[in-house]
């Protein structure tokens, strides 16, 4: 796509969901360092991402995290959310942090656990129900340490009699967006360790039930945008978890290690027609500031990626396509990368001035004082974060 205002409208429509989670304190298993201004409960949590909505214009979704966004009144979050201009997004189970998932939650050997992880998995659907939220995220953890300690294909049939009584109870608007994970916590084997592995449980469930792309979940030097390309192709690309690595699954701010590979993954999605609503492509943030303060990374986080989208709309693809069908390698090679080194930074900034945004989100959050305010009114109580 090469004409400017098509290339501003796709950039004025992109949605990018941010996590709750990104705005508590976090860290490492050496150390969680606490931040002055931390949220404190789900409300204040919604606070904060209404300032990155407010400066960026385009994160108006929450994802929320369960029970780690426990609340007494779903409707009264939602109603708290709808105030602050946002909407409730994904709901993200959490069956990992219970004692009783030591050896696994809906793949446990021990029919009560199953039981109890089904359980709580349905609650969720429950809470997307009084939330209006439309999308399942399922991570789990899942998996197992040494060769022979559980039968690996007896686990597969575990995981998919869960995933089936789950997806019977989806509403019509609902999703279920299955995450995978090629390790951590689970050093053998992980039950849903890679695309193949969702995709195959995705297919067999039905239509509601798509695979969501953590990019940090892979092993090192994987082609990430091969299996975006190829889920787009299917159908099965229900979104991404946007964050960046070195090593592991950092959870880094998306964009921050490799902005190149964010290129080439936004390519194939516009490539592939997922910037389109109807795809139902979700753009979310899944990572964590340890060290940075929070607000701030989130913005950039967004940033990156509307930088990443704003190149991945200039590749010339009329140009592409004849260099690829003319089988001329370094002609092709030459569109993608003129508009991988385009400085997108100008028209972004004119996108946003267009929609009576401030150019610079980064300079729009810190005048709000906002950091100083939580950090002054935020006192006592308990900071949210890792476990709670
Ligand atoms: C997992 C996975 C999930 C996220 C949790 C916090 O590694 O990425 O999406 O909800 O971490
Ligand atoms: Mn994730």
């Amino acid at each position: 796509m090469t004409d400017r205002s098509a290339v501003k409208d796709a950039l004025r429509a992109q949605r990018i969901e941010t996590p709750s989670w990104g705005y508590g304190n976090s860290g490492t298993r050496f150390k969680v360092f606490a931040q002055p201004g931390v949220p404190r409960d789900p409300f204040e949590k919604l606070a904060d991402a209404a300032q990155v909505h407010a400066a960026t214009g385009a994160a108006p979704k929450v994802s929320l995290h369960i029970p780690w966004d426990k609340v007494e009144d779903y409707a009264a979050l939602s109603a708290h959310a709808r105030g602050l201009g946002l909407e409730i997004g994904a709901i993200n189970a959490n069956v990992f942090q219970d004692d009783d998932y030591k050896l696994g939650s809906v793949t446990n050997p021990d029919p009560r656990v199953r039981r109890k992880a089904v359980d709580h998995l349905l609650e969720c659907v429950d809470i997307m129900d009084a939330t209006g939220s439309t999308d399942l995220k399922l991570w789990f953890s899942d998996g197992t340490n040494y060769p022979g300690q559980d039968d690996t294909s007896t686990r597969q049939g575990r995981l998919a009699d869960a995933l089936a009584e789950v997806y019977e109870r989806l509403g019509d608007d609902q999703r279920i967006l299955l995450e995978y994970k090629l390790f951590e916590p689970a050093f053998y084997t992980m039950d849903v360790p890679d695309w193949g592995t969702a995709y195959a449980h995705c297919l067999r469930l039905g239509p509601k039930a798509t695979v969501v792309v953590d990019t940090g979940h892979h092993a090192p030097g994987t082609n990430i945008e091969f299996i975006v390309a190829f889920l787009l192709r299917e159908g099965k690309l229900g979104g991404f978890d946007f964050n960046s690595r070195f090593y592991a699954d950092d959870d880094l701010m998306a964009g921050a290690a490799d902005p190149f590979q964010l290129f080439r993954i936004m390519h194939e999605v516009v490539k592939n027609g997922g910037l389109a609503p109807e795809t139902g492509v979700a753009f979310m943030l899944d990572q964590c500031h340890n060290i940075e303060a929070k607000i701030p990374a989130v913005i950039r986080s967004v940033m990156n990626v509307q930088e990443a989208t704003a190149k991945a709309l200039l590749v010339d693809t009329g140009a592409l396509t004849a260099a690829q069908d003319a089988g001329d390698v370094l002609a092709a090679n030459e569109v993608l990368m003129d508009a991988y080194s385009t400085d997108v930074r100008p028209l972004l900034a004119e996108v946003r001035a267009e929609a009576g945004l401030d150019p610079n989100p980064l300079a729009a959050y810190r005048a709000t004082g906002w950091a100083d305010k939580i950090a002054a009114e935020r006192v006592g109580g308990h900071q949210a974060g890792w476990g709670a």
